[in-house]
């Protein structure tokens, strides 16, 4: 199965340049995780070796196989892999200023540091997440363009942490439902974890565990080369997602501290390191590596070069609207989307849309013009409103449709979505309700930081959903996704916002955003569609007639309500600007300052968490909002009682102004 072996008398001494550059680097920078990558070092050189499918000279070749160092506090494990088979980076210096500032080898693997990281991992549990993203993308780009273009595996390597965290259950709950037999786990199987053996807090049956959700599971003795391939052939060779249960021992080649937690995560110390230079025969100098090893790496990095040479003649036979097709998708080239005439049509027909129903609209229309969209939902199609019609479910029976049901798995379609985005070759969106965001949010996290254009679709977005009550009413939701930096808060105002907003969110490839969308009907507050107004985060829908005493800011759901309040305002001769404000990161950006002048009183209209208003209103400025949590009750009894109403604001603005004098 393996395209080529290592020679028996290499995989010893090339494991063991693994395990001493981790003792090494981490000895150097006095802090870091040397038990893992010693404890996998053989598993990696035979895996790196002879199974995956890539080239150091190529690191973004479409084609590659995947590999996820889930487990990514063992980092020096794959910086030593991508060094030693000729990566351009890390070089030896970056290596030796391993966890220092500016070096791209970083505590934890990086993405956007070095080629040849696919996904930033740390937070355990999620990299096994994203690489079932990776292999939904490799299947369903395999159907959209055949098997001469996609045809590769997903690799990862995970530890006990990873398949302890509740995450691991979603990730292959659903690779195993969507048959992903593209996706191999490797499972460093040491039994240790940081407070000691793994049975102080686990009984668990994990292959059970695996089995009973649909995967094949395979193991071996992780340090002896013939039982690691063995596994490895059986691996390569099943159809259904494989773990492979690597029986490993942590920190292996310490002499007193190997199988102990000791190695986990600190230095093994001088005599340590020098005990196991001795043990492993590993005569060298650190941070050296001897010519020969050296060499046999080098030869790891390039042995897939006939592969890519076949692949690129492919790719230039293919016909050129394919070709062209498939590189736009892989280096997420977004054609510029038309939605004027959808706009115009809603301007037409005026009529009220819950937000969540206009995005359903928009995404008809965007479906359309770019096949790249794959969308889903947990559990809440629905109700999120994120299929359209022809579309298509992606299941195991078809790879090809664009719709995925995550099943009630929110963290792990996050995840999911993130590993999608950064495979490439798609535009993942895929929806919830707003109050779940928290059940995803550190993958939301993780797409922030990965710069990652995943597009979070949460409706439901407020107090207006009724009778659901508290558990699923929103209240500081919007303020704590604004708090994550280098993500994109979204709550449109009416039809057309939400159809900019839209356009905002596909054009930002290197962030994620966040839609959040009403259940109840809004009225259209927007009847001019030349311009993007939402880009700026902020704009005034309307100036005051009367002379301008007060600014209104608000979003979503609120705008319209402002409006209203406005209209009385004015019927008192106190004049109201009113600004709607989709996105305040977008304001803050490229937002006009002149919108919230300092002369006169600013009021926020949000129905959500007052927290971080201060920002546009000034600390003698108003926030009306909800700082308590809901309620259960219709919608319309709900905005009565916490104050969300024209007059309750109207008046409200008038007692400040008077009590401001
Ligand atoms: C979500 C999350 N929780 C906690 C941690 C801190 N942490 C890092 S490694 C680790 C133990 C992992 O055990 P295992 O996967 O068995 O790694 P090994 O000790 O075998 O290298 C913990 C708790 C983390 N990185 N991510
Ligand atoms: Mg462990």
């Amino acid at each position: 199965m393996a395209s080529n072996r290592l020679a028996d008398d290499l995989v010893l001494p090339m494991a063991n340049a693994v395990r001493a550059l981790a003792m090494d680097a981490v000895e150097a920078a006095n802090s870091g995780h040397p038990g893992m990558p010693m404890g996998m070092a053989d598993v990696a050189t035979i895996l790196w070796g002879e199974y995956l499918r890539f080239d150091a000279a190529d690191p973004r070749w479409p084609d590659r196989d995947r590999f996820v160092l889930s487990a990514g506090h063992g980092s020096m494990l794959i910086y030593a892999l991508l060094h030693l088979s000729g990566y351009d980076r890390p070089t030896i210096a970056d290596i030796r200023r391993f966890r220092q500032l500016g070096s791209p080898c970083a505590g934890h693997p990086e993405n956007f540091e070095l080629p040849g990281i696919e996904c930033t991992t740390g937070p355990l549990g999620q990299g096994l997440a994203m690489a079932v993203g990776m292999a939904i993308a490799e299947r369903h780009l395999n159907a959209r363009f055949g098997d001469a273009l996609v045809d590769h595996r997903t690799w990862v390597i995970a530890g006990d942490g990873c398949l302890m965290e509740g995450i691991s259950h979603e990730a292959l709950g659903l690779a195993g439902h969507l048959k992903l037999g593209r996706l191999k786990l490797l499972w460093d199987d040491n039994g240790i974890s940081i407070d000691g053996p793994i049975s102080v807090s686990s009984s668990e049956d994990v292959p059970a565990r695996f089995r009973s959700a649909g995967w094949h599971v395979v193991s071996c003795d992780g340090h002896d080369p013939a039982s690691i391939r063995a596994a490895l052939d059986e691996a390569a060779a099943c159809d259904l997602p494989t773990l492979v249960q690597c029986r490993t021992v942590i920190g292996y080649g310490a002499p007193t501290k190997a199988g102990s937690e000791k190695t986990h995560g600190s230095p093994l110390g001088a005599a340590e390191v020098e005990g196991a230079r001795a043990k492993l025969g590993w005569a060298h100098a650190p941070f050296e590596i001897p010519a020969d090893i050296a060499q046999a790496w080098a030869a790891v990095g390039q042995r897939s070069h006939e592969l890519v040479a076949a692949w690129e003649k492919r790719l230039a036979e293919a016909p050129a609207d394919v070709a062209t097709a498939f590189m736009n998708a892989v280096n997420n080239v977004v054609p510029g989307v038309d939605l004027s005439a959808f706009k115009a049509s809603l301007v037409s027909d005026a009529k009220p849309l819950a937000t969540r129903k206009s995005s359903e609209m928009a995404l008809q229309v965007l479906n359309g013009q770019l096949p790249q969209l794959v969308g889903g939902s947990a559990d809440l199609t629905g109700s999120n409103l994120t299929l359209t019609k022809g579309q298509g479910v992606l299941s195991a029976g078809n790879y090809g449709g664009r719709h995925i049901h995550y099943g009630i798995r929110e963290f792990g379609m996050a995840a999911a979505m993130n590993g999608m985005a950064l495979h490439g070759g798609i535009i993942p969106y895929g929806g919830t309700f707003l109050v779940f965001a928290d059940y995803c949010r550190a993958a939301i996290r993780l797409s922030a930081l990965q710069r990652a254009g995943v597009i979070y679709v949460m409706t439901h977005d407020s107090i207006g959903l009724g009778e659901d009550g508290p558990t699923h009413q929103p209240i500081e939701h919007l303020a704590s996704l604004r708090a994550m930096p280098n993500l994109a808060v979204y709550r449109p105002a009416d039809a057309i916002e939400t159809a900019e907003c839209w356009e905002l969110a596909l054009a930002d490839r290197s962030r994620p955003s966040v839609l959040a969308l009403s259940r109840q009907n809004l009225p259209l507050l927007r009847y001019d569609t030349a311009t993007n107004r939402s880009s700026a985060g902020g704009y005034r829908l309307i100036a005051a007639t009367a002379a301008r005493r007060v600014v209104l800011i608000a979003t979503g759901s609120e705008v319209a309500i402002a409006v209203e309040a406005a209209k009385l305002l004015e019927a008192d001769g106190i004049g109201a600007d009113v600004v709607s404000m989709p996105c305040w990161e977008r304001f803050a950006e490229q937002g006009d300052p002149a919108l919230l002048p300092t002369d006169v009183l600013k009021v926020s209209v949000e129905a959500g968490a007052t927290f971080g208003w201060e920002r546009m209103v000034g600390t003698d400025g108003l926030m009306i909002g909800i700082d308590s949590f809901g309620a259960s009750a219709p919608a319309g009894a709900l905005y009565q009682h916490f104050g969300l109403t024209a007059d309750t604001i109207s008046s409200r603005v008038q007692q400040k102004l008077n009590k401001n004098g």
